[in-house]
């Protein structure tokens, strides 16, 4: 049996992680729109993992014999002003989600809670490749400027850190 506490956290945390899929899709449709094809593919494809994410807390809920309130979403935000900003954003929202993970381990402490403490112990592992994924993005949006070719060749760079499974090409028309 789950603890109220641990039930609520891991509820918000659903609602984190459903919120965080549905803003990667805004994302994902910006880069789309301004014809950065590689970002938007990359984003498409994090959007599927942030639901991935959520649905592994769901299912864990389930298992543990408790109750989970599907969350409702909010619109995420659509307009940026460049592609560094639409990482910057990601970038943050990722430290937010790690900040949300370090509260459900410490309150899993603090109850004795060691089934979840080893299970959102992926979720740490997981913030930790996020968070540095999104700060090498950026590094090499610094690195590459902003001269002539610079918006294809961030594209280009961004293109190659997606897994090439989903995103954008299992979107059906
Ligand atoms: Fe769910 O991993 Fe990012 O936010």
């Amino acid at each position: 049996m789950l603890d109220k506490k641990i039930e609520e956290i891991l509820n918000k945390q659903i609602a984190i992680e459903g919120q965080a899929s549905y803003k990667y899709l805004a994302l994902a449709s910006w880069c789309d729109n301004k014809g950065f094809a590689g970002a938007a593919k990359f984003l498409f494809e994090h959007s599927d993992e942030e639901r991935m994410h959520m649905m592994k807390l769901l299912n864990y809920v389930i298992d543990k014999g408790g109750k989970v309130v599907v969350p409702a979403v909010e619109q995420p935000r659509s307009d940026f002003k460049n592609i560094k900003e639409v990482f910057e954003y990601a970038y943050d929202g990722e430290q937010q989600v790690t900040a949300a993970i370090n509260e459900i381990v410490s309150l899993s402490l603090k109850l004795n809670d060691h089934t979840t403490n080893n299970f959102i112990q992926w979720y740490v592992n997981e913030q930790l490749e996020e968070e540095n994924l999104y700060r090498q993005i950026l590094d090499r949006i610094e690195l590459i400027g902003e001269g002539g070719n610079a918006l294809y060749l961030i594209d280009l760079e961004i293109d190659k850190l997606s897994k090439g499974a989903g995103g954008m090409a299992v979107i059906p028309e």
